[in-house]
């Protein structure tokens, strides 16, 4: 592995906020910004995932890890978002309710601005109630849903059957992810496509409105 990109996950494994940010600038001389989320930023946060796991890192390490990453994101994400045509479609993004991280989602949000489409981006904790609102309110084509954690994953589905509810699933697609998100648990809670990762919910994104 090249040095730098080994040095700058151990720094945000780390949680050294101004060694990444320093050395996220010297790396975009020579690397392309989607590198340093593909090849820095998600191996270095996967690494975080398993030192937790096994005991070694506890959640001030994690906040401490995520705070670095989102500072290389942070400089990245300008630069994702250049080259942007006119916005293609419309899609309301969101952590689901209870569930905190957002970090996937946030790249998410990135990668689909950066590929043409206009975010709402809703946050962390998003409820059923708000995703539905903002759909409504923005006339969103698409909408995407993140859960990072087994026990707020079923949320997704409760907020599909929200919208089947009050007569507005089949206005817009729906998209899911997220770590513990699988393509057959998509299709359990009747969403239209699952992303593993940011790049694909592109893809998905583009295909599930016919724009590819
Ligand atoms: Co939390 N956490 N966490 N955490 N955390 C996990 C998710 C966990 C797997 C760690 C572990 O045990 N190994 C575990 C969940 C276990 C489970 O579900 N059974 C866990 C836990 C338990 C918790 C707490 C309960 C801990 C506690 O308090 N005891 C707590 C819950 C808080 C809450 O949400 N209510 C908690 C808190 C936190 C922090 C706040 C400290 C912090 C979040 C900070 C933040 O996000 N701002 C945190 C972190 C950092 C993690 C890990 C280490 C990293 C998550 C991350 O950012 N990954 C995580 C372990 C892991 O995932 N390895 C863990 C990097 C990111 C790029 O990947 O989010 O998967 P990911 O996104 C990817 C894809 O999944 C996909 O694309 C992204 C980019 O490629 N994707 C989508 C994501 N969303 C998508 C949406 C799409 C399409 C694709 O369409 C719309």
């Amino acid at each position: 592995m090249d040095k730098l990109v080994e040095q700058m996950q151990e720094a945000i494994i780390q949680g050294q906020v101004s060694e990444v940010t320093a050395m996220t600038n010297k790396a975009l001389e020579t690397m392309a910004p989607l590198d340093v989320v593909t090849k820095v930023v998600a191996p270095a946060m996967g690494r975080v995932g398993d030192l937790y796991s096994c005991g070694e890192f506890y959640v001030p390490e994690m906040l401490l890890a995520a705070r670095a990453a989102k500072a290389a994101l942070g400089i990245v994400k300008p630069m994702l978002a250049k080259g942007n045509v006119k916005p293609m479609a419309t899609v309301v993004v969101g952590t689901v309710r209870g569930d905190l991280h957002d970090i996937g989602k946030n790249l998410v949000s990135m990668m689909l601005e950066g590929a043409g489409f206009q975010v709402v981006d809703l946050g962390i904790d998003v409820p059923p109630e708000k995703f539905i609102q903002a759909v409504l309110d923005n006339k969103a084509d698409l909408m995407g849903m993140s859960a990072l954690i087994s026990t707020t994953m079923p949320q997704m589905g409760v907020t599909i059957k929200e919208m089947e509810k009050s007569g507005m699933r089949k206005q817009v697609k729906v998209i899911v992810g997220g770590a513990p998100v699988t393509d057959d648990y998509a299709k359990s809670i009747g969403a239209d496509g699952f992303a593993p990762d940011a790049a694909q919910a592109v893809a998905i994104s583009k295909r599930l409105l016919g724009l590819n």
